[in-house]
């Protein structure tokens, strides 16, 4: 069965409960009855979005067929629901190529398109596990999730990354997946201070590939809380894929992430920094 939603052109951009405004374009986000013109608009109902990723604009001048008396038009591309297929299509319709999904929907954002596609939201995906790591960085793909002391099974987390440090009992894991998009081109440095293990990976390394070895941060093994660091170059408006593993053996248990910068102090907010894909909650 088709899914579509109604569209209508808003010359005055007046907001309708319900609804969002794009320039004139007005995107109906709940049900409403439409047929009783809500804002005293016409509304149009738009493309199939069944297993598709569909983009409109409002165009004020084109050569589609414009509805009589009214100097509203809407433009619709449509794609499959694929990652690569959108990026594709954003290319095209940008005349840029668009290194990921991610750009692609930022720069639908900075030029006033519209598009069903979620873009990546704020936040770190925590995932916690019953059972110790020990440093066996593929643990976590064939453990199952669990709630843990005060560590939720799954979470995330948009401020700071961390495990509290409270006692929450011996032998559990936690993983953060996501992306950290910095705001800056310089060197950047990662901390984890923890107890027991931990590492982090920043880059493509962080995706697929990721070893004790190739690391950004190796502060792995059985210890109280130590800190450990890496450094890497990046660059402003990436998004960098970032992953997190800890593990807690017995005793003491905390994890505790900073970053700093030539121009960034210490510290542990990464507020604005830090994504993920609700549709995968991860990458
Ligand atoms: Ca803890
Ligand atoms: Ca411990």
């Amino acid at each position: 069965m088709a899914t579509t939603r109604p569209f209508a052109y808003n010359p005055t951009s007046a907001t309708i409960t319900g609804t969002t405004n794009i320039g004139t374009l007005c995107i109906g986000v709940s049900a409403l009855n439409y047929g009783a013109k809500p804002g005293g608009l016409t509304w149009w109902m738009g493309p199939d979005e069944d297993n598709s990723y569909v983009i409109a604009k409002d165009v004020s001048t084109a050569n589609f067929p414009t509805q009589l008396g009214n100097v509203g038009n809407v433009q619709f591309w449509r794609c499959s629901n694929n990652d690569s297929a959108f990026t594709n299509l954003v290319s095209i319709i940008s005349g840029t190529n668009q290194a990921s999904s991610l750009a692609a929907n930022d720069w639908l954002t900075s030029n006033n398109y519209w598009t069903n596609r979620v873009p990546y939201i704020a936040g770190l995906y925590k995932t916690t596990y019953s059972g110790y790591f020990a440093d066996v960085v593929s643990f976590f793909a064939t453990a199952t999730p669990t709630a843990f002391g005060a560590n939720p099974a799954t979470s995330v987390q948009t401020t700071s990354i961390s495990e509290p440090a409270t006692d929450d009992g011996s032998g559990f894991s936690c993983q953060w997946i996501g992306y950290f998009k910095p705001t800056t081109s310089e060197t950047y440095t990662f901390y984890t201070s923890s107890d027991d293990a931990s590492y982090m990976w920043i880059g493509s390394n962080a995706q697929s590939g990721f070893t004790t070895l190739n690391a950004t941060v190796k502060n792995g093994g059985l210890h109280g809380n130590a800190e450990s660091f890496g450094t890497i170059a990046l660059t402003a408006g990436i998004y960098y894929p970032i992953r997190i593993q800890f593990g807690e053996q017995s005793g003491g248990d905390v994890l505790t992430f900073n970053y700093s910068t030539p121009t960034i102090t210490k510290t542990t907010n990464v507020t604005g920094l830090v994504f993920y894909n609700p549709s995968t909650n991860g990458f």
